[in-house]
């Protein structure tokens, strides 16, 4: 070996290494590319996989059995396309009006009635021999499952209805005739006879604390739109199909939303819903699943009539500052022309805007029927619906807003009407337009009974 090629091999050089080393770059060269290509190539296919699912997630259901995709709008359309149902089995139902509820609350400091079924009239309930048991029945007619205490209050001129005592008889209220005997006693008696000597009036019953709804800790004071704080309208929730925000809703029992019937026209499937509460934030992961969906019927005829649905959640929403729940209105309060209302939603700003981020509240007043039907809705809006909004224009709800509530302070805040239609948004003399909740009162009441 003469000294310089040994020279040139100890240095790295030597004249049969440089091709060893340049072949193994080389092949790690091709390697890499293969395994680059081919992982590019599955990143490719998976991600076109992910968008061919989402595309038809959006637009069919998966059928197994024939197997086969079943475009949307024939999903929850009353006829049967798999054979196993999948394509009607987790539907909004229809929920027909029923015969009314056998019990009501007043205006007047929130007073028990309970119907007679025989005459079809209706009596304030005797504060004398009312029992828990009569009082879990008579909460049980309006769907609750819990019971208030109850107190006496003076049946007075201010009540035109006589106080009545009551009697379950088969499980039901039955409204016992004055003088009429009672059990065992074998004496007549009427409502007040319990205190004879004293003289005194006879009293109705009323729950002791009538306002375990529409509270809030915060109040409202700023005119027009403006940000609105979560405390200030607690019952407020964004009703979200896939995780987009569809639908304002409030809450009116601890698994219940109050809201609109046209949210679910185009997004029937129950399990893709989710109810967002407790945040005046659109964006955010919290949400609660819903277990079922109740809409009143709604005829080809009268598309904006029975613009009110139910949601039952699947689990309860637990009360705090943030999370509480609105009151019904009472059924005979009437609420005149001008009467101040608020209005809150995550709608559109502008008419034709973007969802706002932030919740949004603002404040208009009843407009009254006849002029709502006269200056722009030409005989659209009916008994059971309301008028509200600024002579002005100006102040009003929009896309978004709807199924939200209008709500009137009166003492305590009720859910008196639920955003529903309406010609553009916030242009003069085309007011918005708001479901009646007072008209649905026995339709809410028969939903919620039918889930106890
Ligand atoms: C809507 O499209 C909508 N200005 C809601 C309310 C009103 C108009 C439209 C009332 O959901």
């Amino acid at each position: 070996m003469d000294m310089d090629s040994a020279s040139e091999r100890l240095n790295g050089r030597g004249p049969c290494l440089r091709p060893k080393s340049s072949s193994t770059t080389e092949s790690f060269k091709r390697v890499g590319i293969l395994v680059l290509a081919v992982v590019l190539t599955l990143a490719c296919l998976v991600a076109i996989g992910f968008l061919v699912k989402i595309y038809l997630d959006h637009h069919y259901l998966f059928c197994k059995q024939p197997l086969k995709l079943v475009p949307l709008k024939q999903v929850c359309d009353g006829q049967l396309d798999c054979l196993q149902g999948e394509d009607e089995a987790n539907c909004p139902r229809w929920v027909p009006e029923g015969p009314p509820a056998s019990a009501r609350v007043s205006k007047d400091r929130s007073i028990l009635q309970v119907l007679q079924s025989h005459t079809q009239t209706w009596s304030c309930v005797c504060h004398d021999h009312f029992t828990p048991a009569l009082a879990r029945a008579a909460c049980e007619q309006m769907g609750y499952s819990s019971t208030p205490a109850f107190q006496g209050v003076e049946a007075s001129a201010r009540q035109p209805l006589p106080p009545r005592e009551v009697a379950l008889s088969n499980g039901s209220l039955q409204v016992l005739e004055p003088g009429s005997k009672r059990g065992d006693e074998g004496r007549q008696r009427r409502c007040g006879d319990e205190a004879p000597r004293r003289r005194e009036p006879p009293f109705a019953l009323s729950p002791v604390s009538p306002a375990d709804c529409g509270q809030s800790v915060r109040t409202p004071r700023v005119l027009g739109g403006s940000p609105a704080a979560i405390e200030a309208w607690p019952w407020q929730v964004s009703l979200q199909y896939r995780k987009e925000h569809i639908c304002g809703g409030s809450i009116i029992g601890p698994g219940w939303v109050l809201t609109a019937a046209h949210c679910f026209t185009n997004n029937p499937i129950v399990q893709s819903w989710r109810v967002k509460a407790g945040s005046d934030l659109l964006s955010g992961a919290a949400t609660i699943a819903v277990e079922k969906v109740f809409l009143a019927e709604v005829t080809p005829a009268s598309p904006k009539d029975n613009d009110i649905a139910l949601v039952k959640l699947r689990s309860p929403v637990h009360y705090s500052d943030s999370t509480k729940p609105i009151c019904l209105p009472y059924f005979d309060e009437e609420l005149a022309p001008g009467t101040p209302l608020w209005v809150v939603g995550w709608g559109y700003t502008e008419e034709r805007g973007k969802l706002s981020e932030r919740l949004q509240q603002a404040e208009v007043e009843l407009i009254d029927k006849r002029s709502c039907n006269l200056a722009a809705y030409h005989g659209d809006v009916t008994d059971r619906m309301l008028c509200a909004g600024l002579p002005q224009g100006g102040v009003d709800t929009c896309q978004g807003d709807s199924g939200g509530p209008l709500l009137y302070s009166g003492g305590h805040w009720q859910v008196v009407g639920i955003v529903s239609w309406g010609q553009g948004c916030g242009t003069p003399s085309t007011p918005g337009v708001y479901t009646s909740v007072r008209a649905y009162l026995d339709w809410i009441y028969a939903v919620r009974r039918s889930e106890l």
